[in-house]
């Protein structure tokens, strides 16, 4: 039998995740997946890294409620957050969607993740907690989209040096 290849994907903690104090109990039940975590970050979602994100999805009518479900926007300022996380492993992509579940919370594994913890509001948001690549291409994009080459530990995908004009840098006082 062959040793399937590693692959990568994407997983995003979404802002019902951090807001239910999730993250530790994603994490549990994603070490199920035996891949090894190459990229990890918290971080505020705009609205174009959002919109941008979703693009596939910006002729739903749901697209609004779920660019302002994965900004945080429903939620607190404390809460409009998510945790980013790039995984790598034999069959990563599959694993990962299998421990997260259907993308309907109500419809998906109640062992998943997404059949858990997930919900969905009165005004028919699907709160499905997390975010996971759902192909090898899909991947690609959304980590490109997400992380910077120096945000990964490794090799991932080819880089290239760009000159940049000397400006300014924030760095500890
Ligand atoms: P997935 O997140 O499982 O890859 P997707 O890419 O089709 O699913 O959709 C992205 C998100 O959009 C999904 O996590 C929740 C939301 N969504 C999808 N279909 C929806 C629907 N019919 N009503 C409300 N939200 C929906
Ligand atoms: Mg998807």
């Amino acid at each position: 039998m062959s040793t399937p290849k590693d692959e990568y994907t994407l997983v995003i903690v979404k802002p019902d995740g951090i807001k239910k104090s999730l993250t530790g109990n994603i994490l549990t039940k994603l070490a199920e997946a035996r891949l090894i975590i190459i990229g990890a970050k918290v971080l505020h979602v705009s609205k174009s890294l959002a919109e941008d994100h979703y693009r596939h999805l910006k002729d739903k009518p749901f697209f609004n409620d779920l660019i302002e479900y994965i900004q945080g926007k429903p939620y607190g300022e404390e809460y409009q957050r998510v945790m980013a996380l790039v995984y790598r492993g034999p069959d990563a992509i599959r694993r990962v969607r299998a421990l997260a579940g259907s993308t309907n919370p109500e419809e998906a594994d109640p062992v998943s993740i997404r059949g858990s913890y997930g919900r969905i509001t009165t005004k028919g948001v699907f709160e499905n907690v997390i975010h996971a690549s759902s192909d090898a291409k899909d991947a690609e994009r959304e980590i490109k989209l997400w992380f910077k080459p120096e945000e990964i530990v490794g090799d991932l995908f080819p880089v290239k040096k760009v000159k940049r004009e000397a400006g300014e840098e924030t760095v500890w006082s």
